[in-house]
């Protein structure tokens, strides 16, 4: 595997999606490396918007480029705006990525997702399992979208040589997630749902599908510190799972928030609600020989998370 180091410090840096739950994460762990941090707001360039986007970094000149902007959500909005994840999500690659060619970026990581992997691929999912069969229906639009991106970055990396690299991140959690009581992901519905059960004295809380399905959850701060040592130190087209390699059932995982948030009433299940897919475990064998292993146990980052809830809730609230 070709390993390229690519040195953060003093480098014009660009985080795209800085506001969302990854990119903000990400900011936090480039604080210490001393970079020249460039973000841009959503009111004032649209990434989807090629000409602007072009624009931008023909003034800015970012060396170094995080793709962390993305359309995302639980499984109600990937399977009912199912035209926006598609739409949003090829536009912010293919104009990030190509921008990133013509102006001179020295190197880009890519995020993907675990949902480019085949519903019913072999488990835990390894990187070359991609495109090996058909994908979960429910977020068939995102992953074609993710998928799109990667396949870019390789060409790219094949066409011109340049130093563009793949990162597939599990289900992720933690400060600055969105609390939407529909379209947020398992996590962010749970803390929210319990929280608010347990304040307003309701017995009963429902949770969604069967809870048999198996999901793996990674801190977003461990996430951001993984991309840091990857972009540093990895540069190869095959791509790089990030995950913790430990999955559990979404019936499991609702009591373990249930217990963080002092929730101790009834948990019920709603079968008209879709499961997705069964299982989504990520094979961390590649990321731990490059030299990484998430460090925030589920239950230490779901305390953590909750405490970040409280505090974005208190905000909203004033
Ligand atoms: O987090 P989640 O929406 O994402 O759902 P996916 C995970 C599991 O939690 C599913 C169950 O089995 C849901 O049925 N679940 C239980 C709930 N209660 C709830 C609830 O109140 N809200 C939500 N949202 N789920 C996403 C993809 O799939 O994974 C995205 O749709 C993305 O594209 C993300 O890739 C990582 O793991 O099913």
């Amino acid at each position: 595997m070709a390993e390229t180091p690519f040195e953060l410090a003093g480098k014009r840096i660009f985080v795209a999606g800085h506001r969302g739950m990854v990119g903000a994460a990400l900011v936090r762990r480039l604080a210490p490396e001393n970079v020249k941090l460039l973000t841009v707001a959503r009111g004032e360039i649209d990434l989807r918007d090629q000409g602007a986007v072009f624009r931008w970094f023909d003034e800015s000149r970012p060396q170094g480029v995080f793709v962390a902007a993305a359309k995302v959500g639980g499984i109600a909005a990937n399977n009912t705006l199912r035209a926006e994840f598609i739409y949003d999500n090829i536009a912010i690659a293919a104009n990030v990525i190509h921008a990133a060619h013509l102006y001179g970026a020295e190197k880009l990581m890519f995020l993907g997702s675990s949902c480019i992997y085949p519903r019913l691929a072999s488990q835990p999912l390894r990187e070359n399992s991609m495109l090996s069969g058909p994908l979960e229906p429910t977020n068939e639009p995102y992953a074609i979208a993710k998928i799109a991106g990667i396949k870019m970055v390789e060409a790219y990396r094949a066409q011109y040589g340049a130093d563009f690299i793949n990162v597939m991140p599990t289900n992720l959690y933690g400060p600055g997630d969105n609390y939407h009581p529909e379209y947020s992901h398992v996590v962010a519905a749970l803390i929210r749902r319990f929280h608010e059960a347990k304040a307003s004295g309701v017995g009963k809380v429902v949770v969604w599908g069967t809870g048999t399905p198996r999901r793996e959850f990674l801190y977003v701060d461990d996430l951001a510190d993984a991309c840091i040592h990857l972009m540093k130190t990895y540069s190869s087209e095959e791509l790089v799972n990030i995950g913790t390699g430990q999955d559990i059932t979404i019936a499991e995982f609702a009591r373990l928030v249930a217990a963080v948030v002092g929730y101790t009433g009834e948990i019920s299940y709603d079968v008209s609600r879709p499961d997705g897919t069964p299982r989504k475990l990520l094979d961390v064998s590649r990321l731990a020989k490059l030299g990484w292993g998430a460090t925030t146990p589920l239950e230490e980052g779901i305390k953590l998370a909750y405490q970040s809830f409280l505090g974005e809730a208190k905000r909203t609230s004033e």
